[in-house]
């Protein structure tokens, strides 16, 4: 093993265990892993954090509406989220819940801190609260009813909380973007920071008591603790901060924090002002990567287009996967995912390139040397030029891996890998090989393509450590451990027994897979609903109904009956109560300012009490009902 350079510790969002992960998640935990094997691998002594952050509202409510225990509900997807991380072999050192005792204390203990230093007091929140975010907005943040972040609406909340000073932090949070560029990156991030915080903080609501999944505050067992004070502190009390501190100690401040764009305001304004009033160390680096996207639009997991990694794991292994995310998009950029360019990307790079120069070299080795590596018999200028690509590649991969362009690490890695194809091409080793060939330039190639297929194991174990095995086994290395610094040098493979294993990777049929991910990633559930229709009417009847556009405004379970909602309506200048009977179906929260279609003209009735003026229009989805808006207003983020 390579001589200790310190420790690296780096962490990725401990994720919401609202349902099952995607592969946005995925690729996030994927280019964690593969930092932390890199580092590992020279020689940095790594803690590899991740975990689950299960309180809030939106947990709460999820688990209500499908008639769970919170607890209940969390374990299960918990348990999931763990069994995905072990297929895809994450090799994270711990895995925090934040239900966990060992966190539940440790954040009462810093809530109390944090207090003590005289940072919280209590007060009155009146504002907004977007759930499916777990943030609160202000007046003039909110934009037309919307959150600024998700833009989905979001709900007034007034009650009594406590509050963290913030704003006291403002000018140092605002010196720490300003004047430590290494602190956030990428720059475009940075900026929208800097342009946040000059805005002006405000104060910070801590404390929620309107619902009671959460960690309660020590002073005050009404209150639970704001999610993402809770969540954020899972850094340090992963490392047993305050109470067991060797940890702690040993890693903290953290290297990397990794997160997605959506959360970088929160890892880099209210968690080190939270460290700022503890005064501890801050991370040493925030970065936030860029989303997946799906083509076509509007994405959810009711319409079944949501890409589910275990489906592509299974057709194709984890390394395939693994390697398609990794280098496909660009560190700190959104990119769009399709099956197509997964599907080219598995063909041309992983089947074409690297599985054929394998499968060429060792059968070339077997057939012309009887299976052992020879020594190289001299050098000429193409020989040296691959020698040169190889060794060349592994100060390359290091400079990009320290600044997170994991695509263009295993671009490097390719460009070897083309040229040894290349070099194939340009000796022709079968005409070396015949009786007026020459065996000595013959030696030369074999060695040659063997030195840079062992130095490819080496370069692609951080990404792909499967796959370095299994290259490693058929270069007669299995019983060789990978040493990041052999690939420095070109002169190890003599003598090695390579023996044939099967293809790395198995071409592909693109329009035969793309049929059949079509079918597994489809259809949606629209598609699979059996239509057992009302008796046909006739268009005098349809006729007969005044539709209207309408705004909610607000909407709360009716005080009498369990299934109803009670809806006020906009409707240009007028406001109306509609009932509706799908409090089964819908949250009032994620009602609010929904632009829906009214039945305008039915008869006033009264239900349970309260009148209802006209109706809003939900239609039959199979298993559920669904609303019927306006235009679609959410994004294409998967989520
Ligand atoms: O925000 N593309 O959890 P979360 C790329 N619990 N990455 C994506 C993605 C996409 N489409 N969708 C999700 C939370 N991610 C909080 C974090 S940390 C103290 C608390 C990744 O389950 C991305 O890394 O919503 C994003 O930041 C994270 O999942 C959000 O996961």
């Amino acid at each position: 093993m390579a001589e200790k350079k310190g420790t690296y510790y780096i962490t990725t969002p401990i994720y919401y265990p609202s349902s099952k992960l995607h592969i946005g998640h995925t690729y996030c935990t994927v280019m964690a892993d593969a930092m932390a094997r890199f580092k590992r691998l020279s020689g940095y002594d790594v803690r590899f954090l991740t975990g689950t952050d299960e309180h809030g509202q939106k947990i709460q409510d999820i688990a209500k509406n499908k008639n769970v225990s919170t607890q209940e509900y969390v374990d299960e997807i918990v348990d999931g989220i763990k069994e995905l991380w072990k297929t895809m072999e994450i090799s994270y050192d711990d895995f925090i819940r934040t239900t966990e005792t060992r966190h539940v204390e440790r954040v009462q203990e810093i809530f109390k801190k944090i207090y003590e230093k005289g940072d919280i007091y209590k007060g009155e929140y009146e504002g907004w609260y977007c759930t499916p975010c777990e943030s609160f907005w202000t007046e003039t943040q909110v934009e037309d009813g919307k959150c600024p972040d998700c833009g989905r609406p979001v709900q007034k909340a007034k009650e009594e909380a406590y509050f963290f000073r913030l704003s006291k932090y403002q000018d140092r949070l605002l010196d720490l973007f300003e004047n430590n560029a290494e602190f956030l990156q990428p720059e475009t991030r940075r900026n929208e920071m800097i342009k946040f915080v000059k805005q002006g903080l405000d104060d910070l609501c801590i404390s929620r008591s309107t619902f009671d999944w959460g960690i309660k505050v020590p002073m005050d067992e009404k209150h639970v603790i704001y999610v993402w004070l809770d969540a954020l502190s899972n850094y340090i009390t992963a490392l047993g901060y305050p109470d067991d501190p060797e940890l702690y100690e040993k890693y903290w401040p953290a290297d990397i924090h990794l997160v997605g764009k959506e959360i970088v305001r929160f890892h880099t304004v209210i968690w080190p002002a939270m460290l700022m009033s503890m005064d501890l160390p801050l991370p040493k680096q925030v970065l936030g990567h860029g989303w997946l996207l799906l083509e076509g639009g509007k994405m959810s997991k009711s319409k079944g287009n949501v890409v589910d990694p275990v489906v592509l794991i299974d057709r194709y292994g984890v390394d395939a996967l693994k390697y398609f995310l990794l280098r496909e998009y660009t560190f700190g950029q959104d990119g769009v995912y399709t099956n197509e360019v997964m599907l080219r990307r598995m063909n041309f790079d992983l089947a074409n390139d690297l599985g054929n120069l394998l499968s060429r070299t060792v059968a070339m080795i077997q057939k012309y040397n009887g299976g052992f590596v020879p020594d190289a018999k001299g050098s000429n200028e193409t020989d040296e030029d691959l020698k040169e690509v190889a060794i060349g590649a592994a100060p390359k991969v290091e400079e990009h891996m320290n600044k997170f362009q994991y695509s263009l690490a295993l671009e490097e890695i390719w460009v070897l890998i083309r040229r040894a194809n290349k070099y194939i091409d340009e000796t022709m080793p079968w005409v070396l090989a015949k009786e007026e060939g020459d065996k000595e330039k013959l030696d030369t190639v074999l060695h040659n393509l063997a030195e840079s297929l062992r130095i490819v194991s080496v370069l692609i174990h951080p990404f792909m450590h499967n796959t370095s095995g299994k290259m490693r086994k058929q270069l007669g290395l299995w019983y060789k451990e990978v040493e990041w610094e052999d690939a420095f040098t070109f002169d190890m493979m003599s003598g090695e027994q390579v023996a044939k294993g099967k293809q790395l990777f198995p071409r592909l049929d693109i329009d035969k897979e793309l049929e059949e991910l079509e079918k597994m990633q489809g259809p949606s559930e629209e598609e699979n609903i059996e239509l057992e229709l009302k008796p046909e009417i006739v268009y005098d009847d349809f006729d007969k109904i005044d539709f209207r556009v309408g705004t909610i405004l607000t909407a709360e379970k009716h005080p009498k009956a369990d299934k109803l909602l009670v809806f006020q309506v906009k409707m240009g200048t007028e406001k109306r109560q509609i009932i509706s009977g799908v409090a089964e179906d819908f949250t009032p929260e994620e009602m609010v300012g929904k632009k829906v279609i009214v039945v305008a003209n039915l008869k006033p009735r009264k239900l349970r009490g309260l009148e209802s003026k006209g109706m809003l229009m939900f239609a039959e989805n199979g298993k559920r009902c669904e609303i019927v808006t306006t235009i679609a207003d959410d994004g294409c983020v998967v989520d």
